[in-house]
């Protein structure tokens, strides 16, 4: 009995897989410029936009004390199993609660932010391409690549008027953690990239391209969900 309800059970409905695509590159090379300008292209589809800023570690204690010891530009700095987990389940078209992190306290306030699963799903963050199980979750790896004047400029503005920081602490930590964590395990990331945008949210010739691409990847996918489909009718009817 139980093997015949099986065998007539309906078949599971189509599972769409999400399109997921990292965005790595150096503070303020205009990551969050470049996502923007994808989601807001992608019109027909769900996208959702998961920042890796928001899998920092709590900074309590001692840690929080002396904060400007602190390398938040290290791999360590992150809780990388906590997002591989919240990866893979929205890949799995499961719904997650992301932490949200505030640059003030350097902690993870008390609510979370729950994120449906979507079409597309794009990580953003300095060292998304560093973690190889991160990476593997991904169809499109893009890089980022911007002058790091321009980018220390920019850092300064934002960290100033955004995150309550003065100059002289800006620099200071410019010096002592941002570039040298760049230079050791942000840029050497870039070789895992598919594809490496120039000037980052000024390159509209490249994030056109990319966009196309990843259109052109969606409507591949939609068409093998109907040849599928159709597979599943036929074999129906020969049965
Ligand atoms: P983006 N960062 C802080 O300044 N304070 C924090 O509490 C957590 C992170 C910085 C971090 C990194 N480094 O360079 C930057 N420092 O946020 C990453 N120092 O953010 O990719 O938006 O530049
Ligand atoms: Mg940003």
């Amino acid at each position: 009995m139980a093997l015949s309800h099986e065998s007539t059970a309906a078949p599971p409905p189509p599972y769409k897989r999400p399109f997921v695509i990292g965005v790595a590159g150096g503070t303020a090379s205009g990551k969050t410029t470049v996502c923007n300008m994808i989601v807001s292209q992608l019109h027909d589809q769900r996208v959702v936009l998961v920042n890796q800023d928001s899998f920092y570690h709590s900074l309590s204690g001692e840690k929080l004390q002396r904060v400007h010891e602190y390398n938040f530009d290290h791999p360590d700095a992150f809780n990388t199993d906590l997002l591989l987990s919240c990866m893979v389940k929205l890949k799995q078209g499961e719904p997650v609660s992301i932490p949200v992190y505030d640059f003030k306290s350097h902690t993870s306030t008390e609510e979370a932010c729950k994120v449906n699963p979507s079409d597309v799903i794009i990580l953003e963050g300095i060292l998304v391409l560093h973690d190889r199980r991160v990476r593997d979750l991904m169809h499109m790896k893009i890089f980022v690549d911007t002058d790091s004047d321009i980018r220390l400029a920019r850092r300064i503005r934002r960290d100033t008027v955004e995150r309550g920081r003065n100059i002289q602490s800006v620099l200071q930590q410019y010096d002592r953690f941002v570039k040298p964590s760049f230079d050791e395990f942000i840029l050497p990331t870039m070789k895992h990239a598919d594809v490496i945008i120039p000037r980052g949210g000024d390159n509209n010739v490249a994030i056109d391209l990319i966009i196309r691409n990843i259109q052109t990847k969606l409507s591949q996918h939609d068409l093998c969900k109907i040849y599928n489909n159709i597979d599943v009718i036929t074999s129906t009817l020969q049965i």
